[in-house]
């Protein structure tokens, strides 16, 4: 491990048995430090949910609604423009878009929500879309997935978000998502996205019904996937919040096993640049403290979160900028604001430019 050696299936499973957290956590924060030394990342983002209407009804999400049910809403484009500029005055770089699989919407509606936000903010990064929503979108516009990539590349995608992957094993998605795409098809989907120069993110949702085998061979498939395209930019661990699903007499995790899952995240994923521990999921005093045992990167001000509000979040829904630098300050690490591709940032007052 310390000598650079790839780990193993058991390898990992020793690592979730291990009752010496701190040697866990020490072992991945010298990997932390060997990559990023000090350097911490974080971005100023805004999150935008466009639709929450969703045919999939996944037991693991408190989120989507049917088309008629109360507190269904779809933004119409307009508003969602409106959407994007409202909240801080920080001039965001990137917009996180998210939604659910609506039975109505056409591809042409994503197509121009998104070119009309590049039109209106040119600079802004627009990471779009998970796996699950491109393969659903290609399937209603009757398009191969590789076309359906390329007509919301031209119209202003530039990376895709990390959502949708859950946990790979089918015993698992029967349980907690039946309906969405299989482990396979997110691969593939990801896959095809790298190949035609959209990087994205993964994710593994955890806490709910997987075993450490599970957790194990999704993060062995992801490794296995970024050795064939380096596509993949972060991973992020999600914390599965039970309130309001289908699941909610399952217990929520404990901090002991997010700051480890964080851990055991970077040590296996080798061939990853970055782990975010994702301050809305694990609140942001766990997201400190993970700084020191694997994670380099807490994601970013968000301002408005639905997703895991929905299930019951008692984060707050935005942070500023300034709180995020207190927080990694804090924590003894160098904050840097990056843009979407972890490039740097440099801003004054309500503008910034990036480093390329
Ligand atoms: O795929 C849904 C998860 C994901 C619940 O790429 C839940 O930078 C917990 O992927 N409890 C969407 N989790 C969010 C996501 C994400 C978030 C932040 C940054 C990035 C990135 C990606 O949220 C879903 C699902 O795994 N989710 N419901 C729930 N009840």
């Amino acid at each position: 491990m310390v000598n650079g050696e790839r780990l193993s299936f058991d390898d990992g499973l020793a690592l979730y048995r291990s009752p010496d957290i701190l040697a866990v956590g020490w072992l991945a924060n010298y990997v932390r430090e060997q990559m990023h030394g000090d350097t911490t990342y974080f971005n100023v983002n805004r999150h935008i949910n466009p639709t929450n209407v969703c045919v999939a009804a996944c037991r693991l999400c408190a989120f989507g609604r049917k088309k008629d049910a109360p507190g269904a809403y779809t933004m119409a484009l307009e508003e969602a423009w409106a959407s994007a500029a409202s909240g801080y005055t920080e001039a965001v770089t990137e917009f996180h878009i998210v939604g659910g699989l609506h039975p109505d919407l056409p591809l042409e509606y994503f197509l121009d929500l998104v070119a009309g936000l590049k039109e209106r903010f040119v600079q802004v990064h627009i990471k779009a879309f998970t796996m699950v929503e491109v393969s659903f979108l290609a399937k209603r516009a009757k398009l191969s997935i590789r076309e359906t990539l390329e007509k919301l590349k031209a119209a202003g995608v530039d990376s895709l978000p990390g959502g949708g992957a859950e946990i790979f094993a089918d015993r698992v998605r029967h349980i907690i998502c039946d309906h969405k795409i299989d482990g396979g098809e997110w691969l593939e989907t990801a896959r095809t996205a790298h190949q035609i120069g959209l990087r994205s993110n993964a994710t593994m949702l955890y806490g709910h019904v997987e075993s450490d085998e599970d957790r194990v061979d999704h993060m062995l498939r992801l490794r296995e996937l970024q050795d064939e395209t380096g596509g993949f930019q972060t991973f992020i661990p999600l914390a599965f919040h039970p309130a309001n699903t289908a699941l909610d007499h399952l217990a929520t995790t404990t901090g002991l096993e997010d700051i480890r899952q964080i851990a055991v995240g970077r040590l296996l994923l080798d061939n990853f640049g970055h782990i975010k521990s994702y301050w809305q999921m694990v609140t942001p005093k766990m997201a400190q403290i993970s700084l020191r045992f694997g994670a380099d990167d807490i994601d970013g001000t968000v301002i408005e979160e639905k997703i895991y509000h929905d299930a019951g979040a008692t984060t707050p829904q935005g942070m500023r900028r300034a709180d995020l630098i207190r927080l990694i300050t804090e924590a003894g690490r160098v904050p840097f604001e990056r843009d979407t591709l972890y490039r740097a940032v440099m801003r004054s007052e309500d503008s910034f430019t990036i480093a390329v």
